[in-house]
């Protein structure tokens, strides 16, 4: 049943239990780390055991204060924690190998802001209008909780990254709000945006660089797609990390109403970005091959070869350019 619980529900679990363990989404991005950190820092200031769960991330990141509080994955099984907090899953899957202590653990908490969110904790705060869940968790946290720089870094982080600088339509009057109220906390905002939207290493233009040498455009430019094999990727030295920026170059070119871009994480493993305009709604595409997110940025997986998970992505967006 897709019902919210309210803000003081969970915060009374987080008053009422010493171990809470909180984990974001696997190949973590600006909002995943900034809510649980900030969700760490402002539960330790609250006297609290505190355990994050995320997989290793870029140094861009690295502006987030809190990373301490981070567990090695091979210590994962000494967890025992009270409750279980995810941030910014749209479902369980997302979680990575934290899901076996999610599915240990007695009382479980939902944050998320995607539209996909299936509500499957046991309890639920899932807004898919905020714009991130760093903006859901400023409204969990601000009365409740002595904000100060590190958590107001945190998640300010968190709001600038998923909104792309304030610039995507998720953006709204609440969203400057918190960012403003988050600034009076004197945070580093200068630098966040420098090292989340202008700082690129070479190698990541390089890829780029590949990625538009091997771009198509379809439907009279209104589609553009493009691939990177397992192969480019060794061939470049590249990480996945390095090809997260690849699907929003893609969506910037003139005329670009829908964007997609496949790359190769391992041999059958494909990994789908997708962006669009108002009209369409790559979420529900996305979610034909058992991904999500939201209605103008998803994603999925495909187990398959290239080739194959590119031919069925086409046929897909045949019948919606159709
Ligand atoms: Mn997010």
């Amino acid at each position: 049943m897709r019902m919210n619980n309210s803000f003081e529900e969970v915060f009374t679990l987080f008053q009422e239990h010493n171990h809470i363990a909180i984990a974001g989404h696997q190949n973590p991005d600006g909002d995943a780390i900034g809510a649980c950190l900030a969700l760490a820092l402002a539960l330790k200031k609250m006297g609290k055991e505190v355990t994050v769960l995320l997989e290793p991330y870029k140094e861009m990141y690295d502006v987030i204060p809190g990373k301490s509080f981070i567990l090695p994955q091979d210590k994962y099984g000494d967890i025992d924690a009270e409750v279980f907090v995810a941030l910014d899953c749209g479902d369980v899957m997302r979680m990575g190998d934290a899901i076996s202590i999610f599915d240990k653990t007695a009382i479980r908490v939902n944050i998320d802001h995607h539209i996909s969110n299936e509500f499957y904790g046991g309890f639920n705060i899932v807004d898919g209008d905020a714009s991130s869940t760093c903006e859901l968790l400023y409204r969990l946290l601000r009365d409740a909780v002595d904000l100060d720089r590190d958590i107001a870094t945190a998640l300010y982080a968190g709001i600038l990254y998923d909104t792309g600088g304030f610039r995507h339509t998720s953006t709204s009057p609440a969203t400057l709000n918190a960012a403003a109220e988050l600034m009076t906390y004197d945070i580093p905002f200068n630098r966040i945006h420098n090292d989340f939207f202008e700082r690129k290493s070479y190698q990541e233009m390089k890829i780029i660089g590949r990625a538009f040498q091997n771009a198509s455009p379809l439907y009279n430019g209104k589609f553009l797609y493009s691939t990177i094999t397992l192969s480019e990727m060794q061939e470049f030295g590249c990480t996945f990390q390095d090809v997260g920026a690849i699907i929003s170059q893609l969506k910037s070119v003139k005329g670009t109403e829908l964007a997609c871009f496949l790359y190769e994480k391992e041999p059958n493993v494909v990994k789908v970005s997708l962006r669009c305009e108002d009209g369409y709604d790559v979420c529900k595409l996305a979610s034909v091959f058992g991904g999500g997110g939201h209605q103008k940025a998803a994603g999925c997986t495909i187990f398959d070869t290239m080739e194959k998970a590119l031919a069925m992505i086409l046929k897909e967006v045949e019948q919606i350019m159709e």
